[in-house]
């Protein structure tokens, strides 16, 4: 191997919905964590591996951390704090992303959302980059100047890099600003490795994203779900999965399924697709809906050994 081969760490972590696991994929090339239009979607660490001829860059997206310290109550919300600030400790570099459309809207709320994370690089020695993302969303680029100088004002060591991750723009530049900012190493995947989750883990990560997208309000967040049946057949190309949608209340589970079925049949219709596309083959999906009051204190229902 080349010296000058890189290779590091890179976390990405912010308040919720900010676009951290939009970034991830936009930066990886693929999806490799789920990106929903509600708060909260990530709850674990999800390594993403982009590598180079000269660089491999390991990036972890990481759950987002919720101002309001009762909206992350419980065996789950602990999980996702720990994740956040466990992959913050182990990263070469930390990227803390922002949802610069909802600061310039509603700008007293970046004190409340980023306190916490401020605190946490005021010493910091390792390169911290300010993500403000976002930036498709309004089309005079001038708004952004007040958001940007509070924001060097408060972190005035960080890189502040506006960009837009739904739209790629401005994603290879970043790039590369991250590779500099690795130190010399081997790479510590092999080269065609995008990620550590098990194939399962992002099977049911990706039903879990239909989910979200189909059900209103609370309903996700008393959501799990569990593959309980993989089985495959070669000679048909072809994968039977079972998977259960675990619901904390009766009534949720009348929600999942919706009138005559029709909800579960499009969350099943739209997983398989996304399923089929990430195994490269032919997939049999069944869902099924179980009620289970307790799932939420139940930790091994949403943790995955990752690594
Ligand atoms: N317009 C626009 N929308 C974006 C951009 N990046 C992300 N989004 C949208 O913002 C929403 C949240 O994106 P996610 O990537 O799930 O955000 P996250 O920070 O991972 O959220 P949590 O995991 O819930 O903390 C989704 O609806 C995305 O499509 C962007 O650059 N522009
Ligand atoms: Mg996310």
């Amino acid at each position: 191997m080349a010296k000058s081969h890189r290779c590091g760490w890179v976390v990405l972590m912010g308040p919720p919905n900010a676009g951290k696991s939009t970034l991830t994929n936009a930066l990886i090339g693929q999806k490799v964590s789920i990106v929903t239009s509600k708060p909260q979607t990530t709850r674990n660490r999800i390594i993403g591996i982009c590598s180079e001829d000269n660089a491999q860059v390991i990036f972890m997206d990481t759950p987002g951390l919720h101002h309001d310290k009762n909206q992350m109550r419980g065996p789950l919300g602990k999980q996702m704090i720990q994740a956040t600030w466990q992959s913050l400790s182990t990263a070469n570099a930390i990227m803390m992303v922002l949802d610069s459309d909802l600061y310039i809207r509603k700008p007293e709320f970046l004190e409340r959302d980023i306190a916490s994370f401020k605190m946490a690089f005021a010493q910091e020695e390792r390169p911290v980059f300010i993500i403000v993302n976002k930036v498709d969303l309004f089309a005079d680029k001038a708004k952004m100047l007040p958001l940007l100088e509070k924001l060097h004002e408060d972190l005035p060591k960080a890189t502040l890099y506006p960009l837009s991750a739904a739209q790629k723009d401005g994603i290879a530049e970043l790039k590369k600003m991250l590779i500099d900012a690795m130190p010399e190493g081997e790479p510590q995947f092999p080269k065609d490795q995008l990620s550590t989750a098990p194939t399962r883990f992002l099977c049911a990560e990706i039903i879990r994203e239909k989910v979200f997208d189909h059900l209103r309000q609370e309903v996700p967040y008393t959501t799990a779900v569990d593959i309980e049946h993989w089985e495959e057949i070669p000679e048909k190309n072809q994968t039977i999965i079972n998977a259960v949608i675990y619901v904390a209340r009766s009534s949720h589970k009348a929600m999942v399924i919706g009138r005559a079925g029709t909800t579960i049949k499009e969350i099943g219709t739209l997983a398989r697709k996304d399923i089929q596309e990430l195994i490269g083959g032919k997939v049999h999906l069944e869902l099924w809906v179980k009620v289970k009051e307790n799932w939420l204190e139940e930790i091994n229902l949403y943790t995955e050994e990752m690594l």
